[in-house]
């Protein structure tokens, strides 16, 4: 059962007040608030079984080693990928994606190739690739999207060219909720013989995933974004690319055997994971991804789906009001803007009612001059919100849109 009194009395923090109002969180996107089974499991983990993992003989570092490998089973089993050994460890998506652009564009790119990456991707799915342009002579294509911010299939289509060798997708737009059709986009991909990338940093909070039936390539997230901890996130890759990518960083627990003259490496994920892992966060991510299994991720769909057509309905009868993004296939994030009041002002007034949302260009410049805007205000609604704080939402941007 879905009873939303349990659930937040599993996350003290949204109990709390700030200048004297009742805290209304609606900044999940950017970071979820943390369970107190998570909390519990980490401490308990530092208090009774710390020590490095995958080095000692010694029955803790075995223990502590049992739990993060437990961790990469869980994650395994959470996007249905094939094997325990397509599972890397990474502090986050931004890693994952840095990692990929790193070691894909070493190998198995050459001045003058070309990747193809959406006009909603994130900061982190354009910069890496920009610093490897810089770096190898690479060059950006971007698939562009109509004024709701629905990706043109047609105009992705032509992008390709023989020098075409990766594509790389957001599943879900940070800033408009548009749930991309990703499976359509990996196929169109594969058909021209690439491989792609997708971003699930907003989706895998949401809704199920599955990588196998996605075919993609490679497909990364952050646990900070799904109840988990901070700096621990997932590079899913499929095993042959992961084979044939080269390391990204270099350090210890990657290696199978070093001298001076020589070095050869684990196999995968250990090759992608030099130095000492964040195992308390992993054994954390694990905690949080058995309570939202618990809780039902089709359950948690249904009742962020409710909340985000609740809010868009309600937003949407104030005067002045304009929300970006497509009405259908529109995730647990809505932006908007009210008249020419600047986003930030809104932010900032909102801010002090209590109610925490997100201002600016959300680390999507490039979408942002697509829309010809310099910002939007973004609420983004997690498993424990409710209509009432929707309520709460609209109440104040009515009030601060009657103070302008
Ligand atoms: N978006 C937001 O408020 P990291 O920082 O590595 O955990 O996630 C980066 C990232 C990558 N892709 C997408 C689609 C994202 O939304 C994010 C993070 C946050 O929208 C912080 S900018």
């Amino acid at each position: 059962m879905y009873n939303i009194n349990d659930i937040r009395n599993d996350f003290p923090i949204l109990s709390r007040n700030v200048y004297d109002k009742p805290l209304v969180y609606l900044d999940n996107a950017a970071t979820t608030q943390k369970p107190l089974c998570v909390l519990d499991a980490m401490r308990e983990e530092y208090l009774n079984v710390n020590a490095n993992v995958h080095r000692g003989v010694h029955w803790m570092s075995q223990q502590a080693t049992e739990l993060h490998e437990q961790a990469r089973e869980t994650v395994r089993q959470f996007i249905h990928a094939a094997k325990t050994t397509e599972i890397v460890f990474t502090r986050g998506t931004t890693e994952g994606i840095n990692l990929v652009a790193s070691s894909f564009a070493e190998d198995f790119m050459k001045e003058g190739d070309e990747v193809i990456v959406t006009v909603m991707e994130h900061h982190s799915d354009i910069v890496p690739w920009q610093l490897q342009a810089r770096r190898k002579g690479i060059v950006l294509k971007v698939i562009p999207m109509s004024d709701d911010g629905v990706l043109d299939l047609e105009a992705y289509q032509q992008l390709f060219t023989e020098k075409t060798k990766i594509v790389c997708a957001t599943q879900v737009s940070n800033v408009l909720g548009t749930i991309n059709p990703v499976k359509e986009i990996v196929r169109i991909a594969h058909e021209h013989g690439v491989p792609c990338l997708v971003d699930g940093a907003q989706s895998a909070p949401h809704f199920k995933v599955d990588v196998q039936d996605m075919d993609c390539d490679f497909f990364v997230f952050s646990g900070h974004k799904m109840y988990g901890p901070t700096g621990i996130g997932i590079l899913y890759g499929k095993e042959d690319w992961l084979d044939k990518l080269p390391p990204y960083q270099g350090g210890g627990e990657m290696i199978d055997h070093v001298s001076f003259e020589h070095t050869t490496f684990e196999r995968p994920p250990l090759k992608f994971e030099a130095g000492t892992p964040d195992y308390i966060a992993s054994h954390g991510l694990a905690v949080a991804i058995d309570y939202m299994n618990k809780l039902g991720l089709e359950q948690i769909e249904a009742h962020e789906r409710e909340l985000t057509r609740y809010a868009m309905e309600q937003l949407s009868q104030i005067d002045g009001m304009k929300i970006y993004g497509p009405k259908e296939h529109h995730d647990a994030v809505v932006s908007f803007n009210v008249g020419n009041i600047h986003h930030m002002d809104m932010g900032t007034l909102l801010d002090r009612l209590g109610i925490a949302v997100r201002t600016g260009h959300h680390c999507a410049q490039p979408l942002m001059d697509r829309l010809g805007i310099l910002g939007t205000v973004r609420a983004s609604f997690a498993l424990y919100n409710t209509k009432e704080e929707i309520d709460a939402l609209v109440a104040g941007v009515k009030r601060v849109s009657k103070m302008f």
